[in-house]
């Protein structure tokens, strides 16, 4: 029945791309979260979550992840993707509203244009959980808490290893950033290009946007080599894009990792599996599996208890070598 009010809206709307694969989503997450009652005994908690879309696979294993601990708390999980788009998003976070689910949790896709959709959750009295990635609001009243990685810190790391590994070198980077205006392009943007700043040798010549995807981080990358005979070093946002650019490379006869140096964020498997084999030279972990704190946060939050308003996921970082030894026990 709740389903049925977001298709309505979606198909009047005319989003009917988008609807696709919220319908795929949707019941997905019904098969999650409607399966039977294994929650500890009183009312099921019921929990929409809008989730930003399946755009690389960081979101999917965050998916899998939110899917999975709900199944294990014993939450009623409703699930819509987005499609990366914020109207999608905020769709689906009224059709919660109207649903009167008992929580709703949602990954921003960008961080402004979210207090009025905040307000209107606030009013129906329902509380709000981000993960993932944070909003750009003045009215922290909006929301309980911000549960996921410092997406700043993540940016430094990247900027520390380029700072040891090119020293004094002329280098000429290229960024590959994420989504145009979600936290984690501007964050990371921010946290490299303060740890190079003291380095003038280390140079960004050029930097986009490849929308957090595989196929954007490729032609980003094409257009980058056609136009600067010279790139040192790629810093690419996260694993896909660089795994985009590497097929770039590799398709303009260089050799990724050794001609054209790559670091990302993420180290989901496929880029670990690329790191252990040269391609990419160093990643920053950024770990997806928010499931379980997320189901955590929620019960205390509905139970009345006190929740802290930032939780910071705990990260590390890996060379090439560490990726080999990581990689067999990688569950992402
Ligand atoms: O790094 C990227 C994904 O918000 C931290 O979104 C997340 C980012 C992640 O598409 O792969």
């Amino acid at each position: 029945m709740a389903r049925r009010n977001f298709v309505t809206q979606a198909l009047t709307a005319g989003i009917v791309g988008a609807l696709a694969l919220a319908l795929a989503a949707c019941s997905a997450g019904s098969g999650t979260g409607g399966g039977g009652s294994t929650g500890g005994g009183d009312s099921k908690i019921v929990m929409g979550f809008a989730q930003v879309g399946a755009e690389s696979g960081w979101r999917t294993a965050n998916t899998k992840s939110i899917q999975a601990a709900a199944k294990k708390a014993g939450v009623t999980l409703k699930f819509s993707d987005a499609q990366q788009k914020q109207e999608n998003q905020i769709k689906a976070i009224r059709s919660y509203i109207q649903q009167k689910v008992d929580v709703i949790a949602f990954s921003p896709v960008v961080e402004t244009g979210w207090d009025t959709v905040l307000k209107e959750a606030k009013d129906a009295g329902i509380p709000v959980v981000l993960t993932d990635r944070a909003v750009d609001s003045k009215d922290t009243s909006l929301y309980v808490t911000f549960l996921g990685s410092d997406f700043v810190k993540e940016g430094q790391k990247a900027g520390d290893w380029a700072v040891k590994e090119f020293g004094d070198k002329p280098t000429n980077v290229v960024e590959i950033q994420g989504t145009t205006g979600a936290a984690p392009a501007i964050d990371r943007k921010a946290g490299f290009a303060q740890q190079i700043a003291a380095k003038p040798n280390i140079k960004i010549i050029a930097s986009q946007t490849g929308d957090f995807t595989r196929a954007g981080g490729k032609q980003v990358m094409e257009a980058f080599l056609k136009s600067n005979p010279k790139i040192d070093l790629v810093f690419a946002h996260n694993d896909d894009m660089g795994l985009g650019a590497i097929e770039a490379i590799e398709a303009a006869g260089k050799v990724p990792g050794k001609d054209i140096k790559i670091v990302t964020i993420d180290a989901v498997k496929d880029g670990m599996t690329a790191l252990s084999e040269g391609k990419i030279n160093y990643i920053v972990e950024c770990s997806p599996l928010l499931g379980d704190q997320l189901m955590d946060v929620a019960k205390k939050v509905l139970a009345g208890k006190k929740v802290e308003p930032r939780i910071v996921t705990v990260e590390t970082t890996f060379t090439q070598e560490q990726a080999k030894a990581a990689l067999p026990d990688r569950k992402y």
